[in-house]
């Protein structure tokens, strides 16, 4: 059987959620660069330019990182499967595939593009490396200008401003302390295998967190354990000798440790704010007369943000992009939360509460966003 074959790059924040986990399913794939020939007929098919896209075996094409991972499940090429775990477990790890991916982006994005003197060398060959291979150093350096340009504009739609961005750096320290301390006793969020939520938070905390100089030298003076994670999440077998003999297997019983719980705790102040004011105005305009089922939401599939929206976030106002994506990964969360048995559902409902994200349950998109072709479409009005 031929290979899989993963386009995507380095640096890319969703490339490496995708490549971790099929790295520790022992999947068999190449990994090609968007400047392979092929990936002109790629972005064609997927309506976009975009990574990561996954081509299966039998030639079929997935892009984005949520429905890969989703693929590998129902295919059944997961060794250790990313849904594993109790109903607890699973709601969980969709909220922090949902925080990793989407929540996570401020950071990401300050860390990267506001730290040039330390960065920018290192960034410039990462970026236009893959990208362009004929034409030397000039050509390189002219890619690298057209595609940090891009990058720092999209920093400013996710928040990342001159004021916010000691708030942003404050915000991270505690974020890494939180899971610092949570990975004192156990190598994943979940136990001894890693699970969606791993795969979420890996996105943002090794494409940019992990690998750009200033951030990732910060990871390593300020928390080992969870440097050690990000290299674990990367190896395609356990790499957890500071923990002992570990079985690759999420904690038995549905268990959600306090330290969890923790790190849940800061989900719902650092991200909730936001969820709210995206979710209000995605419901304005999915409530509007013109809407049809089965279009592409924004009209065009590259037109991946609806607008602006305002919100309070740790005595700041941020001004963000609203993107239909977010709802989407939120509906993933109500989804499994909704698939539950009732006494499940009043369990995990009540541990949300405790933690302050019961609200992440209850805010509803008004009608669905799907994905159909690759391509976020509007859905049929919730019932
Ligand atoms: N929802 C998508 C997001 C993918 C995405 O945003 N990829 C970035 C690279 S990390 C990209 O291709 N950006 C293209 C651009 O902005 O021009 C996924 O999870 O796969």
């Amino acid at each position: 059987m031929p290979p899989h074959i993963l386009y995507a790059m380095p640096g890319s924040l969703y490339s490496g959620k995708v490549r971790a986990y099929l790295r520790k399913q022992h999947v068999d794939f190449i990994e090609r660069a968007p400047s392979h020939p092929r990936f002109d007929e790629v972005r064609r098919a997927v309506g976009r330019w975009i990574i990561p896209v996954l081509e299966t075996p039998d030639g079929v094409l997935i892009q984005d990182g949520s429905d890969i991972l989703a693929h590998g499940e129902a295919a059944g090429l997961a060794r250790l499967p990313a849904l594993a775990g109790g109903p607890a477990q699973r709601v969980i790890g969709a909220i922090f595939e949902l925080f990793g991916g989407e929540g996570m982006v401020r950071p990401a994005m300050h860390y990267r593009w506001d730290f040039d003197s330390e960065n920018v060398p290192f960034l410039a060959q990462d970026f236009s490396g893959p990208m362009v291979l004929e034409g030397g150093a000039e050509a390189r350096a002219a890619s690298f200008a057209a595609s940090s340009a891009r990058m720092r504009q999209a920093a400013r739609i996710f928040g990342v401003t001159p004021e916010s961005a000691p708030v942003i750096e404050a915000a991270y320290a505690r974020f890494l302390a939180l899971f610092e301390a949570h990975l004192e006793a156990t190598p994943y969020l979940l136990g001894g295998a890693p699970t969606l939520g791993d795969y979420g938070l890996f996105a943002p905390l090794h494409a940019h967190l992990a690998r750009d100089p200033r951030p990732a030298t910060l990871m390593k003076q300020t928390a080992w354990r969870v440097w050690r994670w990000v290299e674990r999440m990367y190896a395609p077998n356990q790499d957890a000798g500071e923990y002992g003999d570990v079985a690759e297997a999420v904690l038995a019983d549905d268990a959600v440790p306090e330290t969890l719980k923790a790190l849940l705790a800061f989900v719902a102040e650092d991200y909730l704010p936001e969820v709210e004011a995206f979710m209000a105005f995605y419901n304005d305009a999915a409530a509007g007369p013109d809407i049809v089922a089965g279009e592409v939401i924004g009209g065009r599939a590259s037109q991946r943000v609806i607008g602006f929206t305002g919100f309070e976030w740790r005595g700041l106002t941020l001004s963000v992009a609203v993107f239909p994506y977010r709802v989407w990964l939120l509906q993933k969360v109500q989804d499994a939360f909704d698939g539950l048995a009732a006494e499940d559902r009043t369990r995990v409902r009540t541990l949300l509460a405790e933690v302050g994200l019961a609200r992440i349950l209850d805010l509803r998109p008004v009608r669905r966003v799907d994905r159909v072709d690759n391509r976020e479409v509007w859905g049929a009005v919730a019932a």
